[in-house]
């Protein structure tokens, strides 16, 4: 192992019942993003992904589908891989809880929780919603249409009662509470973490972690009659791939805690309350941050199956371009918050901040050097005050937009590029140097050079969220493969002169709509 900081980061483990939309294509590139970003300054990254595929919920979709729970998950789960192959993610592990690996995480965590005596046997009488795989008071349930009792989401909910294992969530509201005040941003962003201070400080019950009625799950150590909750399940997912239970493993040693796991809020108070107190009556340590990301609809509806307006991120890709989908999803709308999807909004992205702002800069610069340097990185001469203005601002990026990787402001790190971006279309604009070629071609040698010099670090700056594209730009500014790290960023690596250059090709196209 290298020592080199560590940074792990998760994303949520997908149910299989469905296949992959564009909402888990957003969570999980929002953390491609920034295990990308992470890797590139300079730390040791873990990234992973995966598929839940215990409980109830699948249990019923395998047998619709008329397969054994295994082979549909199989399938299905195989979906969710292909997906991260085709939008190009970098995750390290792929776990699927069916594994083996997992079920000896599971229980083995389950077995701490007993012996620190936080779990004991009761019978639960209550409401459980399969769809949520949840349980809800009385008091939480809502009105449906036809008078029926639903879901706060607004699912069915069954009646059931049955022994069941509790954990004594109701002794872990004071730990809790200063759990979220520790550390400075335990759960992002703000509004969430009161949200989830506001439900504890309600009072907590005690949690039913085990079921009897249906098997597809991990049986209880010494109990088998009782499958785990299917969320205790899941959430133990993040330990397994940090090697728990050996937690005198390297890996255990190097990435538990993880930095950061990323959700929907949908899912906060799973990931913000009850996953912490399990490790806590654990004696483990919780993650150091939960970050809940908003949601998105579709042309200004939900998305939804029955609405039949569900976006499949393989279509959308193959419509707009890979990078062009990553950076539209990470630059539209401000993480945390709720986003709307629609054509036209992608479209005046790819058009505006990629063909016109970026594609166009670096597509005239560089094959105005490939016509007038003799093919060939030209030497730049004295720098002017803008020359310098701007190599100061493409220089000073870096701190700016790691401020904003450590609080997650995924918008405000692409943001910040595109000011700078923006500011050298000014620049090249307002130096003409189409104009000098005539009457000062050694100034015009130097603006190409100090243009080139900023796309260079441009192409380095937005790795993360467009790899393909940002190597395209730094294999036609010729940078090796080994130049490409954050550490090559600011004044000591600027570009070699007289390096030979190809013709260069646009590599930000413009999106011409039907
Ligand atoms: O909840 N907008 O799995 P899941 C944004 N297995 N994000 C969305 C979205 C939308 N419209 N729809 C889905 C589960 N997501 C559990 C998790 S973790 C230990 C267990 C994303 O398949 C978002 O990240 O229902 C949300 O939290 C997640 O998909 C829910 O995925």
């Amino acid at each position: 192992m290298s020592g080199k900081p560590s940074f792990y980061i998760t994303t949520p483990i997908y149910y299989v019942n469905d296949i992959p939309h564009i909402g888990h294509a957003y969570t999980t590139l929002a953390c491609d993003y920034l295990a990308r970003f992470k890797r590139l300054d300079g730390f040791d990254v873990m990234f992973l992904t995966g598929t839940d595929e215990h409980g109830q919920k699948v249990e019923k979709s395998a047998a619709a589908a008329g397969k054994s729970p295994l082979e549909f998950c199989d399938e299905v789960s195989q979906r969710f891989r292909e997906l991260a192959e085709f939008m190009n993610f970098s995750n390290d592990d792929f776990i699927r809880t069916t594994e083996e690996r997992h079920k000896k995480a599971c229980q083995a965590l389950w077995k701490r929780l007993e012996e620190n005596g936080h779990i004991y046997l009761d019978k639960y009488a209550g409401w459980y919603s399969v769809r949520d795989e949840a349980f809800f008071g009385e008091n939480e349930l809502i009105e449906g249409e036809g008078g029926e009792k639903l879901a706060p989401t607004g699912a069915p909910i069954e009646w059931v009662e049955e022994e069941s294992y509790f954990f004594r969530l109701s002794a872990f509201e004071d730990k809790l509470l200063a759990f979220y005040e520790e550390l400075p941003a335990t759960v992002l962003p703000r509004s969430r973490k009161n949200e989830v201070k506001s439900f504890v400080e309600g009072g907590l019950r005690d949690l039913s972690v085990s079921r009897t009625s249906f098997n597809w799950g991990v049986p209880v150590p010494g109990n088998d009659k009782h499958i785990m909750y299917v969320w205790i399940d899941a959430l133990t997912n993040y330990m397994t791939a940090a090697g728990y239970p050996d937690e005198d493993g390297e890996m255990y040693k190097k990435f538990w805690p993880a930095d950061i796991h990323m959700m929907g809020k949908d899912i906060l108070r799973f990931h913000a309350l009850y996953w912490p107190a399990f490790l806590m009556g654990a004696g483990l340590d919780p993650a150091k941050r939960v970050f809940a990301h908003g949601w998105w609809t579709n042309e200004g509806q939900k998305i939804s199956k029955s609405l039949g307006n569900v976006i499949d991120p393989f279509q959308i890709v193959e419509e707009f371009g890979l990078d062009q989908v990553r950076y539209f999803l990470m630059r539209e709308v401000p993480f945390g918050n709720d986003g709307d999807f629609s054509r036209h909004s992608m479209i005046n992205r790819i058009n505006s901040d990629l063909a016109n702002d970026l594609g166009n800069l670096a597509q005239r610069s560089l094959s105005m050097i490939f016509k007038n340097c003799d093919g060939a990185m030209p030497s730049p001469g004295d720098l002017s005050d803008a020359d310098e203005t701007i190599l100061a601002e493409v220089e000073a990026l870096l701190p700016k937009v790691r401020e904003h990787i450590d609080v997650q402001a995924i918008h405000k790190s692409l943001e910040t590029i595109w000011k700078v971006v923006s500011n050298a279309n000014v620049y090249f604009a307002g130096e003409e140097p189409w104009a000098l070629k005539k009457t000062d071609p050694d100034r015009m040698a130097t603006v190409l050079y100090v243009t080139a010099e900023v796309i260079r670090q441009i192409g380095i700056l937005i790795q993360p969220i467009m790899p393909d594209s940002a190597a395209k730009l730094l294999d036609q500014l010729k940078i090796p493969a080994e130049e490409r790290g954050f550490d090559q960023l600011g004044g000591d690596h600027r570009l070699a002169s007289g390096t030979a250059m190809d013709k260069p090709e646009g590599v930000f196209p413009r999106f011409l709509d039907k």
